[in-house]
């Protein structure tokens, strides 16, 4: 049976840390949302259409009887399904873990156009967001990417990925977290390549790989634009490198 990926059509977002894992595997998905009615079928989801559960935002993933909320703990239950996880406890809990904080960092990510409410438009927060960007770009961005190169230094099992041998769903999330961070914020990020070499290999290894390389190629890639997590406000991107 296909899995059925619950996510709001139009933007990569959260979504596409599930998406990416799914392309990887080769996997049999829907993209609910991008079906006819699927936006609806979404909402009812939202509203407890579901039997055992009310999910509190997308993105969630529906696998027969069993529906999964939240990115991390989404790919935890495919990592263990798609092979994309390490079967040891220490090796699964470490992914969901590097996961997590990957949650963490895109939470901020959000913030940085939209620090005071989600609910209000980007033009009535532009002042804070500013000054949230730059404290992200000069404190919090270097300290994040920073950690991801040491796990990848750290991990003696690999010379590529972040966590024992093979690649995992961490490293698609990663390569996620670099494309979105290098669309959002291109002039911060640019020049970093001598300080997150292995990060920055990882995302271009990712990148050739045959099945993300087609899945790029496709038309179920959505591109970044101004709706989702990863935007672009160049006012926002004022520093020089973080
Ligand atoms: N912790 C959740 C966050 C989910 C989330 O914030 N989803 C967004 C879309 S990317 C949403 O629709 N939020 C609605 C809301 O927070 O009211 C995850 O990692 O999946």
């Amino acid at each position: 049976m296909a899995y059925m990926l619950y996510y709001w059509d139009g933007i990569p977002g959260r979504g596409e840390f599930v998406r990416l894992a799914l392309e990887y595997a080769e996997a049999e998905y829907v993209d609910v949302a991008r079906e006819s009615g699927g936006t609806e079928r979404l909402m009812a989801m939202l509203k407890g259409e579901h039997a055992v559960m009310v999910p509190f935002a997308p993105p969630f993933l529906k696998d027969g009887d069993v529906l999964v909320s939240h990115v991390a703990n989404i790919l935890l239950y495919l990592g263990d399904r798609l092979e994309l996880a390490p079967a040891d406890d220490a090796g699964r809990f470490h992914a969901n873990g590097l996961q997590l904080t990957i949650t963490d960092i895109v939470a901020e990510v959000h913030d940085c156009h939209h620090p005071i409410g989600t609910s209000l438009y980007y033009e009535e927060q532009k002042d804070e967001a500013k000054r949230r960007s730059e404290n992200f770009l000069i404190d919090r961005l270097p300290k994040f990417l920073g950690y991801f190169e040491k796990v990848l230094a750290h991990n003696a099992q690999s010379g590529t990925f972040a966590v024992g041998s093979r690649l995992t769903y961490v490293d698609l999330s990663l390569f996620h977290l670099v494309d979105g961070l290098r669309y959002a914020f291109p002039q911060a990020m640019e020049g970093d390549h001598a300080r997150y070499q292995r990060l920055l290999a990882l995302h271009d290894h990712i990148r050739e790989l045959p099945a993300i390389a087609s899945y790029l190629a496709s038309e179920r890639r959505l591109d970044f634009n101004q709706s989702g997590i990863f935007r672009h406000y160049p006012e926002l991107d004022a520093l020089n490198g973080p």
